[in-house]
């Protein structure tokens, strides 16, 4: 009798599962190695495999990053003309591209490191390629970090409403933010509570009160002046109450000054633990984009302060500092967790570096 080379329908069982089990162990192995990981993770990220970007959330990114990218796209070209291969003298004006970005002269610096190793490696590289190279390299820099998280606002099922605590300086985006968000878990199934706990201004309770609205779910409020400590105690209670899934609460930009602005966060940090005693379970820091070199400062002020665990930057429609994401993401630990692509309801997006990456560099020039 001739023996079959592979197993057949009717063979035992182990036979079938040696074969998956050396083809998957090859695969990882293979997937180890970042040109090619790089390559299909970009891939598969643009086919919508690993991510949850849909047709639309694409072009609204293309779209909300159009300035940023015409302005990359323009001192770009600059750096190459007259040259046909990428040298040093491109790699210093490169350099100079991506500082004058807001990338961050760190984030900068590792960049270029990334793109000579690349230069030595390869020999020659036409500046045909250069576009390619950078999106390659600054990709791969920022997953290098973390592979992508990217949750499409998925929460954790807890016992307890998950709460989550927007904080950042004042008319960065924190209550806007806070609206899209409602709306987005809303849509997801989730039940959200908001909490107006910037009592510092009357016109702040009022807009999330509006965002509350827009986005059709309950808001706790007191007057203006009162404790913010209160209003989240009072936010978080009734959330237990009616059994809400996320906690969302406000909170002032500006007070008389930082000492009592940190204060005031450690204080309703803490009235959010007598209640749920792993609370926050989120601290948002919200960022504004169009900052640029700004937002980074902040954020090193207010990670410093309070213990900030996921940031937010808003406003990159309109405005050509988009680069400052790359520099932040790369820098910061803190992961950032949403974008801001306009001012509309749904115009908040899970970040997904690689397809910030895509969208951020012209395709060809
Ligand atoms: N274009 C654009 N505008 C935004 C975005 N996010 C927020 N804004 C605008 O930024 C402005 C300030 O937003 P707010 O949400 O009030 O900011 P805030 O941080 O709550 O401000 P304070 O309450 O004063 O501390 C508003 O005009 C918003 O419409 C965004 O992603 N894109
Ligand atoms: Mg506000």
């Amino acid at each position: 009798m001739v023996e079959e080379r592979f197993p057949l329908p009717g063979e035992p069982f182990f036979v079938w599962g040696g074969y998956i089990l050396v083809l998957f162990f090859s695969l990882s192995l293979q997937l180890h190695f970042s040109p090619l990981r790089r390559a299909l993770f970009l891939n598969f990220s643009r086919m919508g495999f690993f991510s949850i970007f849909s047709k639309e959330k694409k072009k609204e990114l293309d779209e909300g990053l159009q300035k940023s990218k015409e302005s990359f796209f323009a001192k770009l070209a600059k750096t190459v003309v007259g040259k046909s291969k990428v040298d040093d003298d491109v790699l210093d004006r490169l350099e100079e591209v991506l500082v004058t970005s807001d990338v961050g002269v760190e984030t900068t610096l590792r960049i270029i490191e990334r793109i000579e190793s690349r230069v030595s490696r390869d020999k020659y590289i036409g500046t045909e390629q250069l576009n390619s190279i950078l999106k390659e390299e600054i990709a791969g820099l920022l997953l290098e970090n973390d592979i992508e998280k990217a949750n499409d606002f998925v929460i954790p099922k807890l016992e307890t409403p998950y709460v989550v605590l927007v904080v950042g300086v004042n008319g960065v985006g924190k209550t806007t933010t806070i609206g899209k968000l409602a709306y987005q878990f809303k849509k997801k199934g989730y039940s959200v509570t908001l909490g107006a706990a910037d009592t510092f201004r009357a016109a702040a309770i009022e807009q999330l009160e509006a965002w509350a609205k827009r986005a059709d779910v309950p808001i706790v409020t007191q007057k203006m002046g009162a404790d913010p400590a209160a209003v989240a105690y009072d936010t978080v209670a009734s959330a237990i109450a009616r059994k809400s899934d996320v906690v969302i609460i406000d909170t002032a930009g500006r007070l008389h000054n930082k000492t009592n602005l940190m204060n005031e966060l450690i204080k309703i940090k803490n009235v959010i633990r007598k209640l749920v005693p792993e609370g926050p379970h989120e601290v948002l820091l919200v960022l504004d984009g169009s900052t640029g070199q700004n937002a980074f400062e902040q954020a090193r002020q207010f990670c410093a302060a309070t213990e900030v665990n996921a940031l937010a930057i808003t406003k990159l429609d309109g405005t050509a500092k988009g680069g400052v994401v790359i520099g932040i993401s790369d820098q910061f630990k803190i992961p950032i967790k949403y974008i801001g692509v306009g001012e509309k309801i749904d115009q908040l997006q899970v970040f997904n570096r690689a397809e910030f990456v895509d969208s951020l560099f012209p395709d060809n020039w």
